[in-house]
């Protein structure tokens, strides 16, 4: 049987280029789909792009382009993305093709005639970033969204509404008849206590843009952009408007055995209150589950462009190459939980796990014993005769196996890779003990063979249980091992179970290491492309905040000189920083809502208490950064001599805020 299993990412918004969350998901989703595939699963995975929507309009708007044109423009990046990730999706829906256009109309066809869609006038506040409306309850002080921590917009208009609160019953019915139809546990909770609060109708329509799918028969309207890209799930299969002529939407819709749709925390509620919602009142099938994983932050801080650590995956895959940063991200977080993306921990894990574990056991066996003393070919012997050392790494691989697949099944990369992890250790240990090398140099042919047969077949289940994770390194290991690559065939379970696939005198291909170890230099020169400082220490960050470089002077632009928003503020409050003899923390009033905190290296040369109420000039634009665990939002300017150092102030009481120019 296939027991057909439909895997989706989001749809990611184009309104700009892909990053390494939009990455994550859809790494996630390919390493699920590759899984189900070499488990003999019939699996098919669906990726795609949100298209739609007041965002991408205004976006466009900005461009200067259509927003056909802006959208058509959008898609590379994220096909190129996908690609250079070996994110191997079947699919790739895009909300402006026409198939999907027809199928969302179709489905409001369906809730209106299940009597779920009525007009009415509608007046609420709308993130245009979320593409959400949000009751006065959710909001931030001065009417802000919560997640964009920007202003909402207040929209009166005439809208359609589906009857979402005719659903709160059913939906609950549904979640309690289905315990794992939102993983995880935690994030299922908040969902249920959510509709059990009771949901308010929703508005659907919208009159005020047009860059949407038009509302069947009034095309004054466009659809709401959540409902139509939900439905991307069923319209990329061909969905109800090909019904009967649409093979994918009734294998892998209609009669699939597993549905799972993975998004990140932030849409949950989209997925697992309206999309189900939606499809009850359609009659369309329920997915059978919806997975929502954890936000990655870089380097400890929230990913913005503002704080300029955006992070395309592009040169990061130029950097370590696609499986690297593939085997980071499944290796690094729990599925599920909030993680961060940190470089030197990237590096850590590169040298660590990889070049140091199973890129060594590699070397020490395939490229180095085996060429020596067994001329590259894979040893026969007799299983049975094993001693008890190797049948411990016979039975750990096996219990690696069972349990590896357990973890994939359940979605909990993580401890899958720490399993596999553990059989790579015990392996290399393995090899410590027995010391091929003494055998061969004893002229102990016949344990020789056995211990590189062990290591060898190990090597082999190794390639295949990594390989959802890590297919091109895998299919290197396979290569080198004088195995064919693995191209995972429906109906065929390669997961490894019998020992001893391995067939003897398999002229084995030793090439270059699978993971070279990068010594300091090359980390710094990796960092330093990526644009990443390597960890400052207290010394640099202060001179760099102090003494600027006078080699590097010469003469600017008066416009390069406006770039640098120069103001005045006032000190509200100083104190030293512990454990540091330099930095001295500000709080200081720059005439905005919230006094700012600034670090300044002039606690040798100021009492804490001497700096209160002074009027200093700071960089406020500056972009801000970490000293001590601390963020600095600016820079106070001093000038330095022999005799020491003081602080750039005004001659005036001029109010804070105020721009020196
Ligand atoms: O929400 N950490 O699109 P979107 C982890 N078009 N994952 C992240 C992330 C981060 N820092 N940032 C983004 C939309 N993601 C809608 C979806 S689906 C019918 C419509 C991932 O471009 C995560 O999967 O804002 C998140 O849910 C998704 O990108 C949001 O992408």
């Amino acid at each position: 049987m296939d027991r057909p299993f439909y895997v989706t990412t989001p749809i990611y918004y184009v309104n700009d280029r892909p990053h390494i969350g939009h990455a994550y998901s859809t790494v996630a989703t390919d390493v699920i789909s590759r899984y189900q595939r070499i488990r003999g699963r019939s699996a098919y995975f669906m990726t795609g792009l949100d298209e739609h929507g007041l965002k991408i309009e205004r976006r466009a708007k900005e461009e200067g382009l259509a927003p056909q044109d802006f959208v058509d423009q959008m898609a590379a990046p994220f096909r190129l993305a996908w690609e250079e990730l070996e994110c191997a999706h079947d699919g790739f829906i895009r909300t402006t093709s026409q198939q999907h256009r027809q199928n969302v109309q179709a489905l409001w066809k369906l809730m209106e005639a299940n009597g779920d869609v009525y007009l009415d006038d509608y007046e609420d506040w709308y993130c245009v970033g979320c593409e959400s409306f949000k009751t006065e309850k959710e909001l931030l002080e001065g009417n802000l969204c919560p997640i964009h921590q920007k202003p909402v917009e207040r929209i009166k208009e005439r809208s359609y509404f589906f009857r979402l609160s005719k659903y709160a019953q059913p939906l609950l019915d549904h979640y309690e008849a289905h315990p794992k139809f939102v993983q995880p546990e935690a994030r299922f909770n908040e969902v249920k206590s959510f509709v059990r609060e009771g949901l308010r109708d929703l508005s659907i329509s919208r009159t005020s843009f047009r860059w949407g799918v038009p509302v069947p028969d009034d095309p004054e309207h466009v659809v709401y952009v959540w409902l139509d890209a939900l439905m991307n799930y069923v319209s990329a299969l061909g969905g109800p408007a090909e019904e009967g002529q649409a093979p994918l939407y009734d294998e892998f819709w209609r009669s699939a055995e597993t549905i799972i749709h993975i998004v990140g925390k932030d849409i949950l509620r989209f997925h697992a209150v309206y999309w189900p919602a939606f499809l009850l009142s359609a009659g369309i099938r329920l997915p059978t589950q919806v997975w929502a994983h954890g936000w990655l932050t870089v380097n400890g801080e929230k990913m913005s462009k503002s704080l300029g650590n955006f992070l395309p995956p592009g040169p990061l895959v130029e950097a370590f190459g696609a499986d690297v940063l593939r085997y980071y991200f499944m290796r690094e977080v729990g599925f599920g939980q909030d993680g961060d993306f940190s470089h030197r921990n990237l590096l850590n894990r590169y040298n660590g796990e990889l070049a140091n574990g199973l890129g060594n056991l590699m070397n020490r066996i395939v490229a180095s014993i085996l060429q020596k003393s067994l001329g590259g070919l894979v040893p026969g012997i007799d299983l049975d005769a094993l001693e008890a050392i190797d049948r411990d790494l016979v039975a750990k691989a096996e219990a690696c196996a069972s349990d590896a697949a357990k973890h994939f099944e359940v979605l909990a990369f993580h401890r899958a890779l720490d399993t596999i992890w553990d059989l790579v250790s015990a392996t290399n240990k393995y090899v410590d003990s027995t010391q091929p090398w003494k055998l061969a140099k004893q002229g102990d042919d016949a344990r020789l063979r056995q211990v590189c047969y062990t290591v060898l077949e190990t090597l082999r289940w190794l390639s295949i249980m990594l390989f959802p994770v890590m297919p091109s390194k895998c299919n290197e290991l396979r290569t080198q091992l004088g195995m064919q690559p693995l191209l995972p065939t429906e109906h065929l379970d390669l997961w490894p179970s019998a020992w001893g696939g391995l067939r003897p005198g398999t002229q084995t291909k030793a090439a270059k290491p699978l993971f070279p170890r990068f010594d300091e230099s090359q980390e710094r020169s990796i960092l330093e492309r990526l644009g990443v400082e390597a960890a400052p220490t207290e010394k640099n960050e202060v001179s760099a905040m102090t003494e600027p470089d006078q080699s590097k002077s010469s003469f600017i632009e008066i416009d390069d000189f406006t770039k640098v928003d120069l103001r005045v503020a006032v000190i509200k409050a100083a104190e030293r920083v512990e454990k540091s003899n330099k930095l001295v923390r500000l709080l200081v009033d720059a005439g905005e809502a919230q006094p700012r905190q600034v670090l300044a290296g002039i606690a040798e040369h100021y009492a804490p208490e001497d700096l209160v109420g002074k009027r200093v000039v700071i960089v406020a634009n500056l972009k801000p950064r970490k000293l001590m665990g601390l963020e600095s939002q600016g820079m106070v300017l001093a000038a330095s001599d022999e005799s020491g150092l003081s602080l750039l102030g005004v001659d005036k009481a001029v109010a804070p805020g105020s721009r020196a120019k």
